[in-house]
């Protein structure tokens, strides 16, 4: 089987090349993914995963991720603040615990049992980058409840941010086809800036950021979790193309929804990517600004999504 692998917004090409070089070197989807992700977690340019991630209202960072590959096989952990690699560690929760998700303390207790290195997740950009947030909430009166809502892109979806908002977040959703024809997922974020401590979104969530079934396909999400989780977005994809939709309606249905069903604001964003075991895959957006990459046998590269649904 060629593989494939299709990760949200450019900075999934930070690792996406070492993760295909992997699938041809044999490794499986999940240790591709895997691998993938932790290099977009080093990487500090990244503002909204692993070290380099935005930090939440009181300026601490917290990480959430998930990893599946199929409804039994799946790990996930939230509200980790300790650790820069939050993949690594939901994949020990899924290989190592008869348990799906843990969080906070807890999480971060078996991640030290477990071996992991406590390290700075926060870097000196992001907390300057917070400051300004903070100096802005208080000068435009914005509390930590109603504060920041991430936009897509904001420059390229041709919308004014408001007062205090950054530019952009690139939460990092992979999903790879290995040479078996295996599928695999993973999705790892520091969630939306500047949000309420304790908050948790759609990304670590099994059904709402990613959802993985072997006999039916690969989904993920990246963009405003709270559109996303009412909706299970990930797992309706899934179950769409598992009723027969191909990758791409099955992406539209779900982003229709979410347009009929939210009062959807202009910094709202909300991207789907799916992927089939045969290798068939589609990238769909609520709106412009989103940006996927894939990595095949045409190499890397990074594209605009096949359709958005508003203009
Ligand atoms: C969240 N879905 O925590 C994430 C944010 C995100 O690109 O995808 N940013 O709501």
């Amino acid at each position: 089987m060629e593989p494939l692998i299709l990760a949200t917004w450019k900075w999934g090409g930070v690792g996406a090349e070492e993760g295909y070089r992997r699938l041809c070197a044999g490794e499986s989807a999940l240790d591709a993914g895997v691998a993938a992700a932790t290099l977009v977690e080093d990487d500090p340019r990244v503002d909204s995963v692993g070290t380099g991630g935005m930090p939440d209202a009181d300026g601490r960072v917290s990480l959430d991720a998930c990893v599946m590959t199929d409804p039994d096989r799946c790990g996930s952990v939230a509200f980790i603040r300790r650790y820069p690699n939050p993949t690594q560690i939901a994949r020990r929760v899924m290989e190592k615990t008869i348990h799906v998700m843990l969080v906070g303390d807890g999480a971060e207790e078996f991640a030290e049992r477990e071996g992991f290195e406590p390290r700075p997740v926060l870097t000196d950009a992001a907390r300057e980058k917070w400051e300004e947030w903070r100096r802005k909430a208080d000068a435009f009166d914005r509390s930590p409840y109603t504060g920041w809502i991430p936009p897509a892109n904001v420059e390229e979806a041709g919308v004014d941010p408001e007062p205090g908002e950054p530019s952009g977040h690139d939460t990092v959703s992979i999903l790879t086809l290995d040479q078996e024809g295996t599928l695999a997922g993973v999705c790892s974020t520091s969630g939306m800036a500047f949000k309420v401590p304790g908050r948790v979104g759609d990304s670590p969530i099994i059904g709402q950021g990613l959802y993985v079934d072997q006999r039916a396909g690969a989904a993920a999400a990246t963009g405003t979790g709270e559109l996303i989780m009412g909706v299970c977005a990930s797992f309706l994809v899934v179950e769409l193309m598992r009723a027969g939709a191909e990758p791409e309606a099955a992406c539209m249905e779900v982003l229709r929804r979410i347009e009929e069903r939210y009062s959807i604001k202009k910094e709202h964003q909300v991207a789907l990517i799916a992927m089939t075991p045969r290798g068939e895959w589609a990238s769909c957006a609520l709106r412009e600004g989103f940006h996927h990459t894939v990595v095949d046998g045409g190499g890397m590269r990074v594209e605009k999504p096949g359709r958005v649904v508003m203009d």
